[in-house]
């Protein structure tokens, strides 16, 4: 191993790593400082804002690793040319214990963390908003009880909002109040649709016969998108709009307004329930 080669190999090496070093050193500030206020989604709630903190992390964990990949073989491009005839491969290298503890041990130890840190903030960090829990969330947020509950039934194509706190009205905006704690349960009536609100940082699966629970609470007003995130038919498309995070006044005037309203067909709706499971002939015909 005391070839020209083996003893230049150790000054390549520690000139793939200043390199690495300085350019990593240069764009994990970048993308913390100035690409991750940018990355999706917006700080609406605490749980779209532990999902910005997750893309930051993660955007700032994979560049150095990316890097390393891109400075070596730019390098190699560059030093490691060959030139005049072109002859066959060196010997191959066999084994290299350090270099093969090295990778595992660092793999093992990026995936391992983010595992546990990923866990952490799905489950304990935001309480099992995002993706919904299911009927009986295995974690939920302190004062869950008092949550303001909103239905959200998905159909195709549309969204409606049943209120069960306020006459059990079905509305066809979604209006929020901010810094309260809201209970989203979300259904549907014939396929599988995906109740996606961008800005809150929820995206619950909307299953007929499932009531999906998901908490989120608004940290200030504004629109929000809303979008069904599951390929659910011709018009998926369609299932698309604004919802609003209103200051508590606002909300209470828009909620009785929405009341009144909606008062004349409350009577054509089915009793408010977790589920609702309609005939599909009737629905068809
Ligand atoms: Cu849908």
């Amino acid at each position: 191993m005391t070839t020209i080669a083996g003893e230049r190999m150790p000054r390549h090496g520690v000139r793939i790593i200043a390199i690495w070093l300085v350019l990593t050193a240069i764009a994990v500030p970048l993308i913390v400082l100035v690409l991750g206020p940018h990355l999706p989604p917006p700080r609406m709630s605490a749980e779209a804002g532990s999902q910005r903190d997750a893309n930051t992390l993660m955007t700032a964990l994979l560049v150095p690793i990316a890097l390393l990949v891109v400075v070596y073989f730019v390098y190699s491009f560059v030093f490691f040319r060959q030139s005049g005839e072109a002859i066959l491969d060196g010997p191959p290298i066999k084994g290299h214990a350090g270099a093969q503890l090295l990778w595992i041990v660092l793999t093992s130890a990026i995936v391992l963390a983010l595992a546990v840190w990923g866990s952490y903030t799905l489950i304990a960090g935001a309480h099992g908003a995002g993706g919904g829990q299911g009927p009986d969330p295995a974690s939920k947020p302190t004062g869950y009880r008092n949550a303001l509950p909103v239905q959200v039934i998905g159909q195709q194509w549309e969204w409606t909002f049943r209120y069960p706190t306020y006459g059990g009205i079905e509305t066809r905006d979604l209006a929020i109040p901010d810094h309260t704690l809201v209970a989203f349960h979300v259904t549907s009536l014939d396929v599988t649709h995906s109740f996606w609100a961008y800005e809150l940082g929820v995206k619950a699966d909307a299953v007929p016969g499932v009531d999906n629970i998901a908490y989120v609470k608004a940290r200030h007003t504004g629109l929000f998108q809303i979008r069904c995130a599951e390929l659910c038919g011709l018009w998926h498309g369609h299932m698309s709009k604004k919802g609003r995070v209103l200051a508590s006044g606002a909300f209470q005037s828009w909620i009785a307004a929405a009341k009144t309203k909606n008062a004349a067909i409350v009577k054509y709706l089915p009793k408010y329930n977790r589920v609702y499971f309609p005939a599909p002939l009737r629905r068809a015909g």
